[in-house]
């Protein structure tokens, strides 16, 4: 059995959608930040970070903290959604998601949406950054109907993200690739029902 911590976040809800497209058996414990639960005494000893998601996975006493690298794990231990073939394609897109595309719409969600008018200088930047990441999906997408070959944890890392689009201000109808993929996903069984396991229900955004 696998202890799930997370909240109803871009980076929890990766996890959530893997653990259901996996259909396995886990228990999600919801960390809720905005009671700043993200810093107890028992969170810290398991999240150096002290952010979500973090798994414990009971079966061989394994704790692994940040979003890339718990799914990695999960992909490995149960050989799915990482194909062999595709492995450094879709690692690749894994890490530009942890190292630009959650970084810079993290930022965008500060300086566009949740502190407008504090700093032009930032909310320019961040417009800039938050296109560009969209353009490059856009582009990635034109070729392929998946971020990689096929469905993998690279649209599963991808994906929550560009659920924000509304935060980024950014018209999905503007990435026409972007647009098509996010659709795809988003019917998913496992996506659907991924993205509300932890916190408040809300609906996935239709643009
Ligand atoms: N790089 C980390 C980022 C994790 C992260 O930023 N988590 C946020 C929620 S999406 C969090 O726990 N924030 C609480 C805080 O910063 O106090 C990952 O991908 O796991």
């Amino acid at each position: 059995m696998i202890d799930l911590y997370s909240s109803a976040t871009p980076n929890g809800r990766k996890i959530t959608i893997l653990l259901e497209e996996l259909g396995i058996d886990y228990n999600p414990i919801n960390i809720n930040l905005n009671k700043k639960e993200q810093f107890t005494e028992n969170f810290s000893s398991i999240s150096p970070t002290n952010k979500i998601p973090v798994i414990y996975d009971k079966e061989n006493n394994q704790i692994i903290f940040e979003s890339g690298a718990i799914l990695l794990y999960l992909a490995k231990k149960y050989n799915k959604f990482l194909d062999q073939k595709n492995y450094w394609d879709i690692v690749q897109w894994l890490f530009f998601q942890m190292a630009y595309v959650g970084p810079m719409l993290g930022q965008a969600h500060q300086y566009l949406f949740y502190h407008q008018g504090k700093s032009k200088f930032a909310e320019q930047r961040s417009k800039v950054y938050t296109a560009n990441v969209y353009e490059i999906l856009n582009e990635r997408l034109s070729k392929n109907n998946y971020i990689c070959r096929e469905y993998s944890i690279a649209d599963m890392a991808i994906w929550p993200w560009t659920a924000r689009f509304e935060r980024h201000q950014i018209n999905l109808k503007d990435y026409p690739n972007v647009l098509r993929w996010y659709l795809l996903i988003s019917k998913r069984t496992a996506v659907i029902k991924g993205y509300n396991i932890i916190g408040e229900f809300s609906e996935i955004p239709y643009p």
